[in-house]
């Protein structure tokens, strides 16, 4: 092994530039100055959002020391760096965090008591940084916030969005999409650092020249430019002293650009010129796991790679260095296919600014990337079209053509006559409409490809990717995900918290595997009624937020059973409401005495994509069949379904803490892993769930007795895949389901057409097989209701959810990249 190596960690940052006070009257001044300095106004005068301002500043100073410090002792010490590149960074709010993370919480309580201010009102007016849109997005969130806990060095780089995800609201029980306008009161955590802008280049054409010695050059002559700007945000690790970067870039029109069209006295050509520029940060693409195949977001994905490869080379490392060690002190994590294209771009900077031969530079490359594919659906992996890459970025399409010509010659030379072969692996897709494959791309140049649990990662092997497999065994590896115990069990669930902090200290908060140690509470009935006791809290908790944002309030003896996650077909929320309707159509028709029902509030929370049709149709469908069933006297109040508008990160730290009930229930091959199926674990929410992503990991470790497990698994909806699948038949002969299905389509729940048609294409098509699974997740169902209504056992069973969900730290699954992935010295 050469070059510095990743330090070990849980090192104490060196002391700062100028170490702050820590004290509540020094505090309370700080405070006050921002306030009246920063903000301009007296404390008498002051709104909520002022205080929230002031506050934010007056917190993110001691971020800033903590940034500082670690900035200096790195660029004394330096070490291997992680340059994580994400289109999205789903944060949540900062202040919790930042309060938590610097040890600061008992300081500022304090000092808000005195200046007489409501703290809860002062965070609840954080709009939180939506830049992502689910799953992959939280996840470099998690990651980010684990890398700077270990005191890893870590730059996340990704897009400063003027709008996030969507706001979503319900008219009529529809989903209708408000901008989310995250900035318009002030974005105090963030700040500017326009001496690093990089320019960004688009377009235009490739010329020849003689390099030196007449040597043959091609150079990229692009016909138009935006400016990135950089945002920093700091990240600060736990009680470490450490703060790391996430660098968002924003887009800007060039000076040139615009100074250029004002002095032809065109204002209203350079206003175009500049809106055109800003459009690309302008919003974040609110599709998961889809591709969008639109202009702008390639715009998008060039822009922020660009600047984030430019800024590292040019911006970071020093100005004499050897780029022939490169792959010594930095590898780019591809957090999917998003930031691919930074492949071909390194490739560009390498042979075309600096003048290396091929050789070299792939050498180099070939070193510098690592991808983690989060999907399985084949429909999601994003193919862009030759002609739209040769027209915004043509020298890039010629080295994607070249690095296709290599590769396809070295898999020839082995596999010699195999066509076939050579078509499937080829980073070009032939055809009528020719694309460029980027997962094919992002994994002939990846030092590791890995997927995001095991058996998606061994799904990625033996059928996604088999091809490369083959030809590169060792290539392939599984990380599997994890979640930030900081804001998703400690911040989120004090009660729980104090609760683990009691029985066995406060370790475990960094070395999660240690909840181990609670097991043998889960034996203990007066631990058993503190833990019942710390859930009503959440619940009550829960129904504070939910009442203060006008939603109807949760039965408090009820189960709580929720869905949370993206809706998506393959996720199967129609298989949750098909029980709903289920057990309401056995009351209606005296199948079931009501009094049999077991007292449940399901609860959904789930955005569609806006042009996702099917998606958007089962939300209409699930608010209307909340509002006959909470208002049916026949239930007698035992079944209630709740879906609050607008699932994020906020609500979630609220809502999973409170949960009895989680639903993870994706057709089995679907699901790459699922991270909300950890995070309920975590807050001890028993799972009902298919063999699918990180479920399986979950079932392992928690214990079969402890996790309610049904329907087909992954080789068996293969099997029934090529059998060929009617959902039809199915509907037919189960006489429960068919009532079901027969009463959302008589119109029984409003919308007669629009339920006919849902049910019309789930009888005639159910892509996700949700018809096949309904008998066994029916039946699932009935033993989590028999083993509720088992007050101890259910308690039990909670409690050893929460102490054998350590694994699920984010913590491991970045020790496991550095072990697998980034530490990986290679060829
Ligand atoms: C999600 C996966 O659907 C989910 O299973 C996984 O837990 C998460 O990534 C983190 O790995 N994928 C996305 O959110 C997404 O947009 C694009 O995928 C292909």
């Amino acid at each position: 092994a050469t070059g510095p190596q990743f330090p070990p960690t849980h090192h104490l940052a060196d002391q700062p530039a100028v170490a702050p006070a820590r004290d509540v009257d020094t505090f309370v001044q700080e405070f006050l100055e921002e306030l009246n300095f920063g903000q301009g106004v007296p404390l008498d005068r002051s709104t909520i959002n002022h205080q929230y301002l002031a506050l934010a500043s007056t917190v993110r100073s001691y971020l800033m020391a903590d940034w500082l410090a670690t900035a200096a002792r790195r660029r004394a010490h330096p070490a291997k760096m992680v340059g994580y590149l994400s289109a999205e960074y789903l944060l949540g709010r900062q202040l919790g965090n930042a309060l938590l993370n610097s040890d600061l919480e008992g300081i500022v309580e304090e000092a808000m008591r005195q200046l007489g201010i409501d703290l809860a009102a002062v965070r609840a007016q954080e709009v939180e940084p939506g830049l992502g849109n689910g799953g992959l997005g939280r996840l470099a969130a998690c990651f980010v916030d684990s890398l700077a806990t270990m005191d890893v060095s870590c730059i996340g780089y990704g897009i400063r969005y003027e709008y996030g995800i969507f706001r979503q609201t319900f008219v009529e029980g529809r989903q209708v999409e408000v901008p989310d306008t995250w900035l318009a009161l002030g974005a105090p955590w963030e700040f500017r650092n326009p001496e690093r802008a990089v320019q960004v280049d688009f377009g235009g054409s490739v010329e020849s020249y003689a390099g030196d010695q007449g040597r043959p050059r091609r150079r990229w002559r692009p016909d138009w430019n935006v400016l990135a700007v950089p945002y920093n945000y700091m990240v600060p690790g736990y009680h470490n002293g450490v703060a790391n970067t996430l660098r968002l870039w924003s887009a800007e029109a060039t000076r040139a650009f615009d100074l250029q069209i004002f002095n032809h006295g065109d204002y209203a050509e350079a206003v175009r010129a500049q809106t055109f520029a800003e459009n690309i940060s302008k919003v974040l693409y609110p599709e998961d796991s889809t591709p969008q195949g639109k202009e702008l977001r390639l715009q998008q994905q060039y822009f922020f790679v660009a600047a984030s490869i430019g800024d590292y080379l040019h911006g970071t490392l020093p100005e004499d260095f050897d780029l022939a060690r490169l792959p010594e002190q930095i590898i780019f994590q591809l957090n999917d296919t998003h930031p691919v294209i930074g492949i071909p771009e390194l490739m560009r900077l390498l042979l075309d600014v600096h003048g290396m031969e091929w050789d070299q530079a792939w050498a180099i490359t070939s070193r510098c990337f690592a991808y983690t594919c989060h999907t399985l659906l084949p429909e999601a992996l994003e193919v862009w079209p030759v002609s739209l890459v040769e027209r915004l970025l043509p020298r890039h399409m010629e080295i994607i053509f070249e690095i296709n010509d290599r590769f396809l010659a070295a898999v020839r030379a082995q596999f010699p006559g195999d066509d076939d072969r050579v078509r499937r692996m080829s980073i070009i897709a032939e055809g009528g409409d020719r694309g460029v494959r980027m997962a094919h791309l992002a994994t002939v140049a990846a030092v590791r490809v890995n997927g995001v649990a095991e058996l998606h990662s061994q799904l990625l092997r033996d059928k996604v990717l088999v091809d490369f497999a083959q030809l590169w065994p060792e290539k392939f590896t599984n990380v599997t995900n994890g979640v930030t115990p900081r804001r998703f069990l400690v911040s989120a669930n004090p009660p729980l918290t104090s609760l683990i902090n009691d029985a066995i200290g406060g370790g475990w908060i960094t070395d999660l595997e240690r909840l181990r140690e609670l097991e043998p509470y889960a034996e203990d009935p007066v631990f058993r009624e503190r833990f019942r006791s710390a859930k009503r809290a959440n619940k009550d908790h829960l129904n504070s937020t939910l009442l203060a944002a006008g939603t109807a309030q949760l039965p408090a003896d009820h189960m709580l059973d929720v869905m949370v996650k993206r809706l998506h077909e393959y996720k199967r929320q129609m298989l949750k409401l098909l029980h709903i309707v289920s057990t309401y159509e056995g009351v209606l028709s005296g199948r079931v005495p009501a009094e049999q029902v077991t007292p449940r509030t399901c609860l959904f929370g789930a955005k569609a994509a806006p042009g996702y049709a099917t998606a958007k149709e089962t939300i209409y469908l699930i608010n209307r069949v909340a509002s006959v069933i909470n208002s049916d006297p026949k239930l007698d109040g035992r079944l209630f379904v709740a879906f609050p508008p607008n699932y994020n990160v906020t609500l979630a730290q609220r809502l999973i803490p409170a949960a009895d009930l989680s639903e993870q229930i994706s057709l089995a091959g679907k699901e790459a892993s699922g991270t909300g199926n950890m995070k309920l674990a975590l807050n001890g929410a028993l799972t009902i769930g298919t063999d699918d992503g990180a479920n399986v990991e979950i079932r392992k470790l928690v214990g079969d007795d402890n996790f309610f497990l049904f329907g087909m698994r992954e080789p068996e909806v293969a099997e029934l895949q090529s059998r060929g699948y009617h959902p039809g038949e199915v509907y037919a002969s189960n006489p429960v389901l068919k009532s079901a299905i027969d009463l959302i389509a008589s119109g029984h729940f409003g919308d007669r057409g629009a339920s006919q048609a849902l049910m019309g294409d789930l009888v005639g098509n159910d892509r996700f097989m949700a018809l096949a699974d309904f008998q066994a997740y029916v039946d699932a169902q009935a033993q989590v209701d028999a083993k509720f209504a088992d007050t101890e056992a259910w308690t039990r069973s909670a409690i050893l959810n929460v102490a054998r969900s350590g694994y699920f730290s984010s913590d491991r699954s970045m020790r496991d990249y550095l072990d697998r992935i980034w530490g990986a010295q290679v060829h």
